[in-house]
């Protein structure tokens, strides 16, 4: 054996040159990869003890791609198109054992072996699309070679990988093998090592392009069925050009149209911000400060109080992942109607097609109703998911105190209320966590975790562990009004609320928000969650259009009216109402109303969450930028390809994002614009927020 790089081998055995790969954990592309990779097909060309090339991978994978973080540093010798064209142009047989992923650079690696072979878990797929890139080695042009445009269309626009069986299927690999799959490798490669060449190329066989060539419609209608999906994004369409030029170019200028369409899209603000987060949600899941050596605790039994919306969907996921729960209501047709709904959805998920009658009824098994808290006595976490009102939280946790067994984890799915405070009724605060779902919680996949003062470190690692095997992304959190999240939200909305007064319709601020990559705008969104959240009946604030909109029975889209009228498809139309109560209460508060540009609307909407995002950093609630950004990303709908609060700052530039904020403060004279010491001292460093 001898090592070509530091990540490559190279070994003959039995007339085959084995190049055996080794970058952990997901052997990327990295240059030492490249590197070996082409000095090794070089040295088994030139080799006579060898008459074909096997490609294996160690560890958990065979090549998840590119190597990411290189895309930031500049371009390192070997280039990869001039790995893969040696390995194109073998004269010698070069076969691909995968295991694991073979994702993007990995799969086009693949592709330019004559042979693949994998074992039945491995997958395959071109994900580059939600790193803001297309596949830019040659995956364009070669995969729909192989498994044709249609089903290559629907791969590259979603990034969604296949399994073993249907890349059999499909032709993508010759064989699928048992565990073995190094031996199988072999076998295959010393049976075309005996035979004469030529050996099969992916990019000569152009005989599945023929039926898009016949059939050009199918791109405009991918283009259509995606559209809703990939608003903003510049990638999915970039991805489908590629694929017409393999329908419409020979070849080598196919592979320069993907080059060049490739190279726009990995220099672009998009893709920036979309490797960005890549890492930002990988990191998001590392707790500086937990001793490695602290115990996860197990959890294989959950209760959920409250079977309303929250809970149910709450329970949903844990059912999902084969746990069981019992959830506590208050009465019967609460409990009935809870669980009447969750079966509901399960159903609708199954009429779609995405899930199995049995895996419907699997699931509803694995949830059970109870109107005694007493029968939370063996679950190992209990999650409270009632309303928010701290006297009802307190005693339901001073109950579950005396209830649940010594060790059990009690959760809170509170979004603003003091965890500390929940803590302190119960005589263990240590077991005491925040675990903050959003609407609706089977869907949405954010999970704020929030820290007490005296939350234990093992209940805090179950925790985040506990969010990945739910499938959900979390981030760590500290104690204050709202969290990370909501507290941000909180910001947009008040101002929001003070552009309405000024003079902006709510329709233009929606909309500029809307235009800006949010699925909806703020207004629009007060109406999804309902008006009436936090509002005082009988004691409204005059001054809060809000408060004054609920007076009117207008709680928003459950009521067909809040600030928008709604249809029966809940399609929204400006309400009269709405514009006259603003300009009433502007009226009264002196207040001169005027028209207002799309640049200021979007500044004061996004300028406040961005300093209180500082804020929250520097008082710690948050531990990095980043996990602000994933909270906005996940849970608020902050579009992917603009990173986030944190990360959209730091590309205007902090010093700007100061300037704006102390325009607004010098002209309003108003607290709430008082910029965080944080951004003044970054800004006037010139730093970025990290
Ligand atoms: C590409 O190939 C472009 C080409 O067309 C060429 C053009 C010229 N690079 O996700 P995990 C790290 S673009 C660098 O937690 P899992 C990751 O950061 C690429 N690092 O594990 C993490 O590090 P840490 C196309 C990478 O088991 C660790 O590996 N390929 C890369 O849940 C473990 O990751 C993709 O987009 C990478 N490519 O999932 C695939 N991948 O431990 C991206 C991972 O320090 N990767 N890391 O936090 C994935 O989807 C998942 O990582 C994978 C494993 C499914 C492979």
């Amino acid at each position: 054996m001898v090592a070509l790089t530091s990540m490559v081998d190279y070994s003959v055995e039995e007339g085959v040159a084995v190049l055996t790969l080794d970058n952990p954990p997901v052997n990327a592309l990295s240059q030492g990869v490249r590197q070996g990779l082409k000095d090794g097909v070089v040295k088994a060309l030139a080799d006579d003890s060898a008459q074909a090339v096997l490609i294996v991978c160690e560890g958990r994978t065979f090549i998840a791609g590119a190597d990411i973080s290189e895309f930031s540093s500049g371009p390192m010798e070997p280039n990869f198109h001039e790995v893969l064209s040696t390995m194109d142009n073998s004269p010698k047989p070069i076969v691909a054992a995968i295991h694991g992923t073979a994702l993007g650079g990995g799969l086009e690696t693949a592709l330019c072996c004559n042979y693949r072979v994998a074992v039945a878990s491995a997958k395959f797929g071109l994900p580059e699309v939600n790193l803001g890139l297309l596949p830019g080695a040659g995956g364009t042009q070669r995969l729909p070679r192989v498994i044709g445009v249609e089903k290559t269309l629907a791969m590259v626009t979603s990034g969604a990988p296949i399994g073993a069986a249907e890349a059999l299927e499909l032709g993508l690999i010759d064989q699928m093998v048992g565990d073995d799959l190094r031996a199988a490798g072999l076998a295959l490669a010393i049976e075309k090592g005996a035979e004469a060449g030529p050996h099969p190329r992916v990019r000569d066989n152009d005989e599945k392009l023929q039926g898009a060539k016949d059939n050009p419609e199918i791109f405009a209608a991918t283009r259509k069925m995606i559209a809703r999906k990939t608003r903003g994004f510049l990638a999915p369409e970039y991805n489908i050009r590629c694929i017409e030029a393999a329908v419409n170019q020979p070849f080598d200028e196919g592979l320069q149209t993907e080059g060049k369409l490739f190279a726009e899209l990995v220099t672009g603000a998009q893709s920036q911000a979309q490797q960005y987060f890549f890492f930002s949600e990988r990191q998001a899941s590392k707790i500086p400060g937990i001793d490695k050596d602290v115990a996860e605790l197990p959890i294989t039994k959950v209760g959920v109080i409250g079977g309303g919306l929250m809970g149910g969907g709450i329970s949903m996921n844990f059912a999902n992942v084969g746990i069981p729960v019992t959830i506590v209501e208050t009465n019967q047709a609460a409990l009935d109607r809870g669980l009447g709904t969750i079966r509901k959805n399960y159903e609708n998920t199954a009429r779609k097609g995405r899930l199995t009658e049995q895996a419907v009824e699997q699931r509803c098994s694995l949830i059970q109703g109870t109107l005694d808290m007493a029968d939370l006595a063996d679950c190992d976490l209990i999650i409270e998911a009632v309303f928010e009102n701290m006297a009802v939280k307190k005693d339901i946790f001073m109950r579950l105190d005396g209830i649940a067994k010594a060790g059990a984890i009690l959760a809170s799915n509170t979004s603003a209320l003091d965890l500390n405070e929940i803590a302190s009724v119960t005589n263990r605060p240590e077991s005491v966590i925040g675990l903050h779902f959003f609407s609706p919680a089977n869907v949405m996949k954010l999970l704020e975790v929030v820290r007490g003062d005296k939350t234990s470190d093992a209940v805090i690692k179950t925790g985040m562990a506990l969010a990945k095997r739910i499938r959900k992304v979390a981030v760590l959190v500290g104690v204050c009004p709202g969290f990370v999240g909501n507290r941000i939200l909180f910001m947009r909305q008040i101002e929001a609320s003070n552009l309405a007064l000024a003079g902006a319709p709510i329709e233009q601020i929606d909309k500029v928000l809307f235009d800006f990559g949010f699925p909806m705008g703020a207004f629009q969104m007060g109406d999804l969650a309902g008006l009436d959240l936090g509002w005082d009946k009988g004691n409204s604030n005059p001054t809060d259009v809000k408060d004054r909109l609920c007076d009117l029975g207008r709680y928003g889209q459950k009521t067909g009216a809040g600030y928008y009228d709604y249809d029966e498809n809940r399609m929204p139309t400006p309400a009269a109402v709405t514009a006259e109560l603003f300009a009433e209460v502007a009226a009264t508060q002196g207040i001169k109303q005027k028209q207002m540009s799309e640049e200021e609307i979007l500044d004061r909407c996004l300028l406040p969450m961005i300093n209180e995002g500082a804020k929250i950093l520097d008082e710690g609630i948050a531990m990095r930028a980043s996990d602000i950004d994933v909270t906005y990303v996940y849970g608020y709908g902050w579009p992917v390809y603009r990173g986030g609060p944190m990360h959209y700052a730091n590309t205007i530039g902090l010093d700007k994002v100061l300037a704006k904020i102390r325009h607004y403060h010098e002209l309003t004279g108003d607290d709430f614009w008082a910029p965080s010491p944080l951004l003044v001292s970054l800004a006037e460093q010139g730093k970025r927020f990290k």
